[in-house]
C-alpha cells in the first residue's frame, strides 16, 4: 500500500504527478482542521504532509498519530515545534540552498527600492506630478561604497554580503552567532558585536530566521543605537522586529527608512501603522516568489519527502536522529 501524504499548497502538477506514483496524494486548502475540519480523517490517517505554513504543534501530531515525514516548501521552519515532531518520531525536511539567490536578489532590490525611493517616485510619476524637472524632495540616498551590515550570516547573508561587495562596492560588516571566515576572506567581511553594526552601517539587513533568541531582537533601544541616516531592511522572518516600535521610529524619523517583506502578521493587517508611513517599502512575503524558484522549492520539497518515506534523511533534515529505528 502507498503511503498517504495531505498536500496543502498549490504544487505543479508534474510534480504532484511524480509525488502520486509514490503516495496516495490527498490536497486540501488548509491543513489547520480548526480551519478546515475536512482534513482531521485525511490527518489521521496521514503518513506525510507537504505543504508551507499552518502550526505544527503538539496538538496537531495529536490528530495525526500515523505521520512521519513533515515536508516544507520553506526554508524557514518557525511555525513547526521540533521538540514535538522529533518526539513523535516524525522528521522535518525543508528547502534550504534553491531560494538562497532569489532572496538575495529580493534584498538588494528592497535595498535600492527604500534608498532611491523608487517606489514612492513610481507613485507620484502615476498621479501626474511629474511635470518639471525634478527638485530636491524626490532625491533618495546613495548604496554604492557605503556601509551594509548584515545581521545573521547564513546561506542568504553570504549571498547578499557577495552582490553588496562585489556588484556595488559596499563595505561589509556582520553580526552572528559564529564567525564566518569565508565569507570575511572572500567579501573582507568584518565581524561586529550588534551594537557597533547597528552603529556603523548604512544599512542594516536582516536575514534571521525566527527563534526565541531572535524574536523581537530589534525594538526601538537598537533603532536607537542606528544612524539618523539609516536604513533598515527584513527579509528574515517579521517577528524578529518589534514592529510597534519601528513604526515609532519611522514616524519620529529615528531612522530614515525601512524596506520590509516578512511581518509579524501576514498578511498584514490592516490596522498596521506601518501603511501610512511615507518611509516605508512594504513587500507581500516575496523574497523567494518567482516562477523559477518557488518550483525549484517546490520539487525539493517533493523529493525530500519520497526520500525521507523511504528513510533516507541525509539532506535537507532539520532533525535525522527523530528517524524511528
Ligand atoms: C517561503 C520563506 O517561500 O522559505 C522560507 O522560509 O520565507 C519563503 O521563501 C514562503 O514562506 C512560502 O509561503
Amino acid at each position: 500500500m502507498k503511503p498517504s501524504i495531505v498536500v496543502y499548497r498549490d504544487v505543479p502538477d508534474d510534480l504532484l504527478a511524480r509525488l502520486s506514483a509514490e503516495c496516495d496524494v490527498h490536497r486540501v486548502r488548509e491543513i489547520d482542521p480548526d480551519i478546515d475540519p475536512s482534513v482531521k480523517p485525511l490527518l489521521a490517517q496521514a503518513d506525510a504532509i507537504l505543504g508551507s505554513g499552518g502550526n505544527i504543534d503538539a496538538r496537531f501530531l495529536a490528530m495525526a498519530p500515523k505521520l512521519r515525514v513533515a515536508s516544507t516548501i520553506t526554508v524557514g521552519y518557525d511555525n513547526f515545534d521540533v521538540t514535538a515532531l522529533s518526539e513523535h518520531n516524525v522528521v522535518l525536511m525543508h528547502t534550504p540552498d534553491v531560494l538562497t539567490e532569489t532572496v538575495a536578489d529580493a534584498t538588494m532590490a528592497l535595498v535600492l527600492a527604500t534608498a532611491r525611493r523608487m517606489i514612492i517616485s513610481s507613485e507620484r510619476v502615476k498621479r501626474g506630478e511629474w511635470t518639471q524637472s525634478i527638485t530636491p524632495d524626490w532625491y533618495g540616498c546613495d548604496v554604492h561604497h557605503k556601509t551594509m551590515g548584515i545581521v545573521g550570516m547564513g546561506r542568504i547573508g553570504d549571498a547578499l554580503a557577495r552582490r553588496a561587495h562585489c556588484g556595488f562596492g559596499m563595505n561589509i560588516l556582520y553580526h552572528a552567532r559564529s564567525r564566518h571566515e569565508k565569507t570575511e576572506n572572500a567579501y573582507q567581511a568584518q565581524y561586529r558585536s550588534l551594537d557597533a553594526l547597528l552603529s556603523e552601517s548604512d544599512f542594516v539587513c536582516i536575514t534571521l530566521p525566527l527563534t526565541k533568541e531572535t524574536h523581537h531582537l530589534f525594538s526601538r533601544e537598537q533603532f536607537e543605537k542606528m544612524k539618523r541616516s539609516a536604513i533598515l531592511v527584513n527579509i528574515g522572518r517579521g517577528a524578529v522586529i518589534d514592529e510597534t516600535a519601528l513604526a515609532q521610529a519611522l514616524a519620529d524619523n529615528t531612522i530614515l527608512a525601512a524596506g520590509l517583506d516578512v511581518f509579524e502578521q501576514e498578511p498584514l493587517s490592516p490596522d498596521s501603522p506601518l501603511l501610512s508611513l511615507p518611509n516605508v517599502v512594504l513587500m507581500p512575503h516575496i523574497g523567494s516568489a518567482t516562477h523559477e524558484t518557488r518550483y525549484a522549492m517546490a520539487a525539493c520539497a517533493v523529493d525530500n519527502v519520497i526520500r525521507a518515506l523511504n528513510r533516507d534523511v541525509s539532506q535537507n533534515c532539520v532533525n535525522p536522529q527523530a528517524l524511528q529505528h
